[in-house]
């Protein structure tokens, strides 16, 4: 039992606030410069990247009650506070490839109650830097923030129907494998939207604000396990679209909150939507 987690979710999601305008501030000045590094899933480091992951270290390591920052954008993770309780998975700068053609982006962070598994995760949380900053908070709901005249403002909670019209499909179509390519287009025939970025972070959003659809990233024959990681983007967006009444499973039907990663940047096969979707993807692969 965790009769703190309250004070605790509300001191570091007052954190995440602040540290989402400074990471608006480096995205702006950014002009889509990379460093000659990368990262451990071999990306290509903006400096972007690893100055939003910096901003997160500094300021969310000052929070007593987080006891490691994990980061996609490094190795390992970092002890912060030995008598902290919690452990933050985030992803700085998600979709920064994209920042160059002005497109949104996204910080994510998972907040874990223990080691990184999907049912340790008490809270999770995003931010989408588009035309305006919005910030998304779920612990008991999945609550909606708008940045207007200097502070985020509560909107609404966030809630997805039994099912939607968008359809957001990941991965290179030329390794799709048969009965993913049949689904995927089974949602078109029933006359779905595609709305595809580039960027997990603004996709799923609009999913969440539309209220409905499919998002996926399967495995291919070039990526079989997929390309997202599972603590810094998986874990969290599946908490959130569970909490806001969809669903989130893997290639082979799991819960992908039943997932327990064995390195910290493995990556899964992800489909995460409203409740009709999630089965047709379910009944797709069943099949194969
Ligand atoms: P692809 C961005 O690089 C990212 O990690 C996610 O934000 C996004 O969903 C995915 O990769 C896009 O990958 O292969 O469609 O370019």
């Amino acid at each position: 039992m965790n009769d703190n987690l309250e004070k605790d979710l509300a001191e570091i999601f007052e954190k995440i606030k602040e540290v989402a305008i400074y990471i608006q501030g480096v995205i702006g000045e950014s002009e889509g410069e990379y460093f000659e590094t990368q990262n451990s899933t071999g990306d290509m480091q903006l400096k972007a990247d690893v100055k939003a992951d910096l901003i997160i270290e500094k300021e969310l390591s000052k929070i007593a009650t987080i006891k490691s920052l994990c980061s996609e954008e490094k190795d390992e993770c970092v002890i912060c506070n030995l008598d902290g309780r919690y452990h933050v998975g985030y992803d700085p700068l998600d979709g920064s490839s994209i920042v160059e053609a002005n497109l949104s982006v996204g910080t994510i962070f998972g907040i874990y109650d223990g080691e990184f598994t999907g049912e340790n995760l008490v809270a999770s949380a995003y931010v989408v830097y588009g035309p305006g900053i919005e910030l998304v908070l779920a612990h008991k709901s999945v609550d909606l923030y708008t940045f207007q005249y200097g502070v985020f403002e509560y909107k609404k909670s966030l809630i997805l129907k039994e099912r939607g019209n968008i359809n957001s499909p990941g991965g290179t179509q030329q390794h799709w494998e048969k009965h993913h390519k049949e689904v995927i287009e089974s949602f078109f025939n029933e006359g779905y939207r595609l709305r595809y970025s580039g960027g997990m972070v603004p996709d799923l959003h609009q999913i969440l604000i539309k209220g409905g659809g499919i998002f996926s990233y399967p495995g291919t024959a070039d990526r079989p396990k997929g390309k997202l990681r599972m603590i810094f983007e998986v874990l969290p967006f599946a908490h959130i679209y569970e909490l806001a009444g969809g669903g989130a499973i893997d290639a082979k039907s799991t819960r992908a909150l039943e997932l327990k990663p064995e390195h910290y940047h493995d990556t899964t096969p992800c489909f995460l939507g409203s409740k009709y979707e999630i089965e047709k993807i379910k009944e797709a692969y069943a099949k194969s």
